[in-house]
């Protein structure tokens, strides 16, 4: 009976969720009208297993996605993905010119210092939620590669 206790006690020690952090943080701030704006952050996974984020989700936008900046036959285009691949013990880094989650919509945008909260979900079934602030770009975005 001990035993079997023992051994129940050790599945539960099993690590049931992904080990994310989400670090760096920030929206690019954009004009009153803009249609769209973009999240960057750093996606680290502590834990033994890739994982994927699914998808991002957040009040006040009609629709999130998960984009991917890429060079397509010499134009760099946005392009919708499936998930983000985050490997283990690794980071996937969300900036320009490469990954972002891409908020569509605004009812109302932001502006700079305003917070977001977003809410991160993970291919275990995990999420997290992560508050984002709008910040002006560090580069011009026609500036960047
Ligand atoms: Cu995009």
């Amino acid at each position: 009976m001990t035993r079997f206790i023992i051994a129940l006690l050790s599945l539960w020690a099993l690590p049931l969720y992904a080990d994310i952090s989400v670090d760096k943080a920030w929206i690019r701030a954009a004009p009153p009208n803009a249609p769209a704006m973009a999240a960057f952050m750093t996606l680290q996974n502590n834990g033994e297993q890739d994982v994927k984020l699914l998808s991002a989700h957040v009040a006040g936008f009609g629709r999130v996605e998960l984009h991917r900046t890429m060079d397509v036959d010499g134009m760099m285009k946005m392009v919708k993905q499936d998930f983000m691949p985050v490997p283990a013990n690794g980071a996937l880094e969300l900036k320009p010119g490469s990954w972002h989650i891409m908020l569509i919509q605004p009812e109302k945008v932001p502006q700079v210092n305003e917070k977001i909260e977003l809410t991160l979900t993970f291919d275990d079934d995990s999420s997290t939620k992560v508050s984002v602030t709008v910040k002006e770009a560090p580069i011009p975005q026609h500036m960047q590669p």
